[in-house]
């Protein structure tokens, strides 16, 4: 019998550590979970993938008698890497609603990024690495380029010198790695950064983002569709679904064409319950096998009591969708009723889905999609909404327009701009907005860059650019007149009227950064 390697992995159970599973598995290693603090003094070699919050997670590891263990195994110098909030928790202490004392083994305070001089929290992206001294691990990643996800940083600085192997420039020089002896710990996602095969060529600004709308079709399949302005039905007799493919091979697909992030949209989620959706379990599951840059899915997450009266908080189904694979859950209608909520009270309840998933899972874990519709004025008085003067006047020579939100797919407007819902989502907790725009929707015309413009100004959190999109141009046109940052596209994509590969190169052309990939 021949037996591979074992990694041993600390999984607390607080967040989606399968990409870094399937990255283990995928050297050639098998997988041993802690059960008990033995298991981690046992180790032959120990990766402790830090998911959701510094509190919850110091919490779980001294309640379970792990943080002592983890200390004397660090201290013995066992092979250790930790990645994300696995390297914060090697700290003394964090700020994330702290001061929280951590495990104490390196010098130094984790706190948030300052963001009142405009810059975006939280930090995500690919970004280049500074090495400071050697470290086998880093030679592992071509040109240094790692994927980062995180709003919490250390600092380097005399005490903690002799640990830090490498740094990154966000806003300010923070601690992307360190390393002493067979310790070594990691604030970004090596099991995200494409792998050893990929190619960073250069560092990011712009990304480019693959979307699935994903439903169930008349015969009761899993569809990839595609709407037109948000209606997905063919214009035939029948009345069908469109269908665009299959979602696990669409999915890696993209990451193969050099997609850097995906986006699954359940988009009937609103009034199917998700948790009964197995099969959109299922295609997270597959794709987080193959795909190793970020997933996000969305649709349907919110509170619901099923027929049989079991009630589901929006946290347990986001955590399922989590742990079948997903690395940031988006949230559409339910944000909407909690913003108006918001902005009605004045109050933080706590309770809303946006609150409770970003208090376990961390804000970066939380997109908001916004489906807004355009509405155009004569005058920017007649309400009570923020306005834009549009670039292109509406039917009736009007020079003003707000953008109205909507839920269910579009299917009910609310009381409610972009602008007011994108501002109370990010007080809430969200960490990422997907703007999407019903007019813009599959009409390949371009993005809403009025729109993507006002909203990219109004919020620190990054803002992804969506619906719209129909050639080349498009995206370096987003690029350049707002500050979005990343495209998402999916028309032009599952028609194969342009490639992920090709966007990039005109990103890269036009003196945008970009991730390059080899193929
Ligand atoms: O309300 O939390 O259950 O979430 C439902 C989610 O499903 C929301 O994110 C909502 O945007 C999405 N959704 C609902 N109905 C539709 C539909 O099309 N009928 N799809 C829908 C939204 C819009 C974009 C699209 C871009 C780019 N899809 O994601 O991919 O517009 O398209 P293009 O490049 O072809 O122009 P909840």
């Amino acid at each position: 019998v021949h037996n591979n390697p074992v990694v041993t992995l600390l999984d607390y159970g607080a967040g989606n550590v399968r990409s870094v599973r399937n990255a283990i598995r995928s050297l050639g290693f098998d997988i041993k979970d802690v059960q008990s603090p033995k298991d981690i003094l046992n180790a032959e070699r120990l990766i402790f993938p830090g998911v959701g919050a510094f509190a919850a997670a110091m919490d779980v590891l001294t309640q379970k008698g792990m943080a002592e263990a983890l200390c004397t195994y660090i201290k013995n110098d066992r092979p250790f890497l930790g990645i994300c909030l696995g390297l914060q928790l090697l700290f003394e202490s964090s700020e994330e609603n702290g001061p929280v004392n951590g495990l104490g083994l390196i010098p130094g305070v984790v706190g948030r990024f300052d963001s009142s001089n405009g810059l975006r929290v939280p930090h995500i992206g690919w970004n280049a690495l500074q090495l400071m001294k050697n470290s086998e691990i880093l030679n592992t990643i071509r040109n240094n380029h790692v994927y980062f996800v995180h709003s919490y940083r250390a600092m380097p600085s005399d005490d903690n010198k002799d640990w830090v192997s490498s740094t990154c420039n966000y806003g300010d020089n923070f601690i992307a790695s360190v390393r002493r002896g067979n310790v070594h710990a990691v604030q970004f996602h090596p099991e995200k950064s494409g792998g050893t095969m990929l190619l960073f060529l250069d560092c990011t600004s712009g990304q480019v983002i693959a979307c699935l709308d994903v439903r169930t079709n008349d015969e009761g399949d899993l569809v990839v569709t595609k709407g037109d302005q948000y209606d997905v039905r063919e214009n035939t007799k029948e009345n069908e679904v469109r269908n665009l493919g299959k979602p696990v091979d669409l999915a890696g697909k993209y990451y193969r064409d050099g997609a850097d992030e995906i986006s699954f949209l359940n988009i009937t989620g609103f009034r199917d319950f998700p948790l009964g959706d197995l099969p959109m379990l299922q295609v997270l599951r597959y794709t987080s096998e193959r795909v190793f840059v970020p997933l996000t899915v969305g649709g349907g997450i919110r509170d619901f009591t099923d027929g049989s009266g079991r009630y589901y908080s929006s946290l347990e189904v986001a955590s399922e969708y989590f742990r079948s694979g997903a690395d940031k859950v988006s949230i559409g209608s339910d944000a909407v009723y909690a913003a108006e909520e918001y902005i009605r009270s004045g109050v933080k309840t706590g309770k809303s889905s946006i609150e409770q998933i970003s208090r376990v899972y961390g804000n970066q874990a939380v997109v908001v999609s916004i489906d807004p519709r355009r509405v155009f004025l004569k005058n920017p008085d007649d309400v009570d909404f923020k306005t834009v003067r549009v670039s292109n006047p509406g039917p009736n020579g009007e020079e003003y327009a707000w953008y109205q939100c909507t839920v269910n797919g579009g299917r009910e407007d609310r009381q409610i701009g972009a602008y007011e819902l994108a501002k109370a989502v990010e007080e809430l907790g969200a960490g990422e907005i997907m703007l999407n725009c019903i007019d813009c929707d599959g009409q390949g015309k371009g993005f809403e860059i009025d729109l993507i413009r006002l909203i990219s100004d109004a919020v620190n959190i990054p803002v992804i650019a969506s619906s719209g999109a129909g050639k080349v141009e498009h995206f370096s046109e987003v690029f350049k007149k707002t500050n979005a940052s990343a495209a998402l596209a999916a028309g032009i994509f599952h028609r194969e009227e342009l490639g992920i590969g090709s966007v990039k190169k005109h990103l890269s052309n036009e003196g945008i950064e970009v991730r390059l990939t080899p193929y």
